[in-house]
């Protein structure tokens, strides 16, 4: 039995949708770890809401959002900062644990792992984004080369410590999803609403085949929503909000297909399995996770990158997709027992 602290991104509240996948991965292994019998405390940002779990809430100003900034962004810590808060609280604490996994994509938890007696296993929920993280986070690679984990191996193969990562994927608590048969006539589309997902692209694919696209996620730029309201006034698109996962499941079930139009490296993309729980196909841009997970023409297509036509002409194939076979990916490779096998098994070595 470990006894396990698990310390959240700092960008906002755990269970506010702020945190995207991060959460998702945090919460179903917390879940998971327990359910293994180990002790399991999360510590994040005031208001992070874990069932079942015991969860310490810190104070202070919430972290920046790292993917909106440039590669040269220096470190950036607000006054009162709830990242260092969490930090300072891990270090009065760490003899009580065994093991500190960090969640957060940021540069001080790196720093300060040299400076911490209980060992740190570092969870990496993106690619590379700016250089003086990956300085930091190369740092500690070669000071500590078991205790970096990634989603993917695209993922991976952005930081200069490629070789160092261990591969964990992802999954999902499958009894929470429910498999859908006979959709609606609608697209779907999940995910932070940011430059960096590129909606639009999903926009222009839904008006050329006419089929209404329901948007489901956090706004979390507002400037961005607004200019694409602007640009598509026509489109048959209705953002439908931010759902937990029970509401997110119902509505994503109905739903024909998935679209997955990432600008960036997309680190794993867990609607993307969340989708594929619900029988719903996933059309996906080639790159980064999605690729991993998507089998292409069997769970769903793999199109060109940034291709409108290439998603045009998967979605005027959906009918070659069994809806069935989607929901055995998911059971076959993102169930929480895999998931719970792969992090306990690099748990255990560190
Ligand atoms: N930005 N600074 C910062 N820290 C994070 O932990 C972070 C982030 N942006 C996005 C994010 N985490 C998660 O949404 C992704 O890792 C999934």
């Amino acid at each position: 039995m470990l006894k396990l602290l698990f310390l959240s991104t700092p960008v906002g509240p755990l269970g506010s949708g702020i945190g995207g996948g991060v959460e998702l991965t945090l919460l179903n292994l917390a879940q998971e770890m327990s359910q293994r019998g180990h002790q399991v405390t999360v510590v994040g940002p005031e208001g992070s809401k874990v069932e079942h779990i015991s969860c310490q809430e810190i104070s202070g100003t919430c972290q920046e959002m790292i993917q909106n900034n440039h590669r040269d962004t220096p470190i950036i810590l607000p006054e009162n900062s709830v990242l260092a808060n969490m930090w300072d609280y891990g270090r009065k604490v760490q003899n009580d644990y065994d093991l500190i996994v960090n969640f957060a994509f940021d540069w001080l938890p790196f720093y300060l792992t040299p400076f911490f007696t209980t060992p740190i296993a570092h969870f990496i929920s993106m690619g590379s984004m700016t250089d003086t993280f990956d300085e930091m986070m190369n740092r500690v690679a070669v000071k500590y080369p078991k205790n970096i984990g990634v989603y993917t191996r695209s993922q991976a193969a952005t930081f200069p410590f490629n070789d160092a990562c261990r591969i964990l994927g992802s999954g999902l608590n499958l009894s929470l999803y429910n498999y859908c048969e006979s959709p609606d006539n609608y697209l779907a589309w999940v995910g932070r609403l940011s430059p960096e997902k590129a909606l639009e692209d999903a926009i222009e694919a839904a008006e050329i085949v006419n089929i209404p696209l329901k948007i489901f996620g956090k706004i979390t730029d507002e400037e961005y929503w607004q200019t694409i309201r602007k640009k598509y006034p026509h489109a048959p698109y209705q953002y439908e909000g931010f759902f937990n996962t029970i509401e997110l499941q119902e509505k994503l079930g109905k739903c024909q297909a998935l679209l997955m139009t990432p600008r960036w490296i997309e680190a794993f993309g867990n609607v993307a399995i969340e989708a594929l729980a619900c029988g719903v196909p996933v059309i996906a841009y080639s790159r980064g996770g999605p690729a991993e997970i998507v089998q292409h023409e069997k769970t769903g297509f793999l199109v060109e990158p940034d291709s409108i036509s290439g998603l045009v002409t998967a979605i005027n194939n959906l009918h070659k997709i069994e809806r069935k076979q989607c929901r055995q990916q998911a059971e076959t490779e993102y169930s929480l027992k895999a998931l719970g096998d792969r992090f306990e098994g690099w748990f255990n070595e560190l």
